[in-house]
């Protein structure tokens, strides 16, 4: 058995997250494999190829510590032989390509061909010749078995995507880990080494496509789609491209406006059109894959078509017309909802808004048109019911929006891992077409026969040395790409990957961190608002409890606590209505008080702190409980990180000590604020007399 990366490791192995590519210090397992270092083949010549070479030959060098000769045909010498099923001579090595033609463009093949001498990592097309090569260098990194190995894999998603809300001033939008790699000083960086190993590493999980600017398009990059800029963007893609990423920009709305000074950007002016049109053409000149464009609109002060008495769907359109004969796509984002709505007025419920601005438009949007998601209906509070979008939208291609940042959970202070709760949301069945009619299958594109689909996040990187503040929120990132690569993988598999490939073997470190990566969620839940209500956050910042702080509720509390109860009505009869956007039998479930699971309680109905959840607790008894109960285990999982010290290496170890503290501190202050604001307002005790001021 090995042991694990110890002491004395350089700051490196922060800066290379889960590719460490360890050595092999296991002599049996090394014994095995070594004869596949001696010679590699990576057969055709593209930047993509270029990539899985050297990404064989730095993965292979570091784990068996010997330079791999290179052949760039399938010479007899060689004994991993990668390309695609073109410019290999599969029949030589007793393979069928006609077996092989189900996989998609991305998919690929590895196998132990001629009595386990050679490794054949074969694919359809370049990009995934790379993807094949992460996957043999994943399980030498895991040290699984290659015997006998034999596995052909694809992609479940189309578009696998991350969003940068990098501003180019060099801040990040809800960045948790410095500033952004991509911009300072209002320009595009000079560092595009740094840019190029952030490829590496999305490459290795899969992604394929990124926006490199935040949503909200502000003043300088507005003018990322002018010359003043392109020039440099293309330098970007080019270093994206070579990983099999597309690049798109986010844009502004009003650009006609700002840009040229137009008078109007009414998505149906002929010369906005025409304005759009050379625009696009202008881009495909300096980015001939450019990918298309992200858009916020209408939403949180941003421009949008209403401003011109226009709905969504023409203005995504005026933008898909222009994009479409250079095969580009328009993401339209779905987050739109009145900011200034006066909570008051119960009859508006900003839960229901992306429901009641799309879902009337299903089926008028272009082919080339995708509608971007949030997971919930608010905004990636720790808890949500899954929108409501998903499965009312049966003509129109859709994807989902997750939020790898821990904007709500943490901040890259606090730890939370986020993969259970996206698999939560994507194994959600929204009964759109009866049982089974699963998230995962429509952001797949398979329930409703999207031409275009997929799942995008917000990225949660910054320019701080291990790319993420808190080298644990690395664990966010990696398991965001391996989920979406493939839905059916479980948190557990993917926090133990991750583990693996970053802290190395040692099984007594496995256990432990798994365990806390995936208790740490359900953890930041207690401590936090309670039962689904969500929000209780500072204002604005969004970290730290203010129970009666949600931004936009200057006329009143968010959660309508008074002496009685709390909660949100949101059932059909007394209610917003929300609970009506879903399908039978969901619809029921959560709109019947007694159906609804206590999780999502306060987010669909209003209660009295008596009322007694499925638990057998009263909902006040709930809140004293868990909250306490929260602060308590941020207490233990640091107790268990200190019994790794001196199992990893001190920088990392250390970073995240460090967190722990502020976890605690925050975890403490959540408890006694949410606590004491209840009892105040309930006058209830705490049945066990726990002391709350
Ligand atoms: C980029 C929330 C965040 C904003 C973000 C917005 C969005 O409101 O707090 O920072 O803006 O979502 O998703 O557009």
């Amino acid at each position: 058995m090995e042991v694990s990366l110890k002491n004395n490791v350089s700051r490196q192995a922060s800066y290379d997250c889960w590719l460490q590519y360890e050595k092999i210090r296991d002599h049996e397992y090394y014994n095995q494999y070594v004869a596949y270092s001696r010679g590699i083949a990576v057969v055709g010549d593209s930047p993509i190829l270029k990539s899985a070479l050297d990404e064989l030959e730095r993965g292979l060098f570091s784990m068996f510590g010997q330079k791999s000769t290179v052949y760039n045909e399938a010479a007899k010498e060689a004994s991993i032989i990668a390309g695609t099923f073109e410019s290999i001579p599969l029949e030589d090595y007793g393979l069928n390509k006609a077996s092989l033609i189900n996989m998609n463009e991305e998919g690929y093949l590895l196998k132990a061909v001629k009595d386990e001498e050679k490794i054949i990592v074969a694919a359809k097309s370049d990009k995934g010749v790379l993807y094949a090569v992460h996957h043999l260098l994943r399980l030498l990194q895991l040290r699984e078995s290659l015997k006998q190995v034999n596995i052909v894999e694809s992609p479940k998603n189309q578009l696998r995507m991350l969003n940068q809300w990098d501003n180019m001033d060099g801040s990040v939008e809800r960045g948790y880990s410095g500033q952004s790699i991509f911009y300072e000083n209002h320009k595009i960086t000079t560092n595009l080494e740094r840019i190029k190993d952030y490829a590496r590493l999305l490459s290795s999980i899969g992604i394929n496509a990124i926006s490199i600017n935040n949503v909200n398009v502000w003043k300088v990059e507005t003018k990322l789609i002018t010359n003043d800029f392109l020039p440099d963007v293309a330098k970007i893609a080019d270093i994206l491209r070579a990983y099999g990423i597309k690049t798109f920009l986010s844009i502004n709305f009003a650009s006609p406006i700002e840009i040229d000074g137009l008078q109007t950007a009414d998505p149906l002016d002929p010369d906005v059109k025409t304005w759009w049109k050379n625009k696009v053409e202008e881009i495909y000149r300096y980015i001939p894959d450019f990918g298309g464009f992200v858009v916020k609109a209408d939403s949180e002060h941003r421009p949008g078509p209403f401003s011109y008495d226009r709905n969504h769907a023409d203005g995504a359109n005026l933008l898909a017309e222009a994009l479409e004969p250079f095969g580009g796509l328009v993401i339209w984002r779905c987050f739109v909802y009145n900011c200034l709505q006066d909570w008051r007025d119960r009859s508006t419920d900003r839960a229901r808004a992306a429901y009641d601005h799309f879902k009337p438009l299903d089926g008028d949007f272009l082919d080339n048109v995708i509608l971007q998601i949030k997971n919930g209906p608010m905004d990636f509070q720790v808890r949500e019911p899954v929108s409501p979008l998903f499965g009312a939208l049966e003509k129109t291609n859709q994807m989902m929006e997750f939020q790898v940042a821990q904007e709500y959970t943490g901040q890259q202070k606090d730890l939370c891992f986020l993969v259970p709760l996206w698999k939560e949301v994507l194994e959600f069945d929204t009964y759109a077409k009866g049982e089974g009619s699963k998230v995962k299958n429509i952001v797949n594109g398979s329930l409703f026969n999207d031409k275009f689909s997929g799942i995008c996040a917000v990225s949660n990187i910054g320019n701080d040395e291990n790319w993420t503040g808190n080298t644990l929120a690395q664990a966010n990132l990696y398991g965001y790409g391996r989920l979406i690569w493939n839905p059916d993988l479980t948190s557990e598999e993917i926090a133990e990957e991750w583990i693996r490939s970053t802290f190395g073997q040692d099984p007594s470190v496995v256990e432990q961190i798994k365990q806390m990566l995936l208790d740490s969620w359900s953890i930041y839940e207690n401590y936090t608002a309670p039962l689904g209500v969500g929000w209780m956050v500072n204002p604005h910042h969004h970290y730290g409890p203010n129970i009666d702080g949600y931004e936009y509720s200057v006329w009143g509390t968010y959660h309508f606590a008074d002496r009685d109860g709390i909660g949100v009505d949101r059932t059909i009869e007394t209610g917003t209505g929300y609970a009506g956007q879903y399908y039978s039998p969901n619809k029921e479930m959560y709109n019947n008080l007694e159906t609804c699971p206590d999780e999502l309680l306060l987010f669909f109905h209003h209660v009295p702190y008596t009322y007694k959840l499925k638990s057998g607790k009263t909902v006040i008894q709930h809140i004293y409980d868990t909250h306490f109960k929260g602060a308590e285990q941020v207490e233990e999982l640091i107790e268990k990180w200190n019994g790794l010290r001196g199992k990893i290496d001190e920088i990392r170890f250390v970073n995240v000590s460090e967190r722990f503290q502020l976890q605690l501190k925050n975890a403490k202050e959540w408890r006694d604020q949410v606590n004491t604001y209840f009892y105040r307002k309930s006058g209830i005790a705490d049945e066990n007399n726990r002391t709350i001021y």
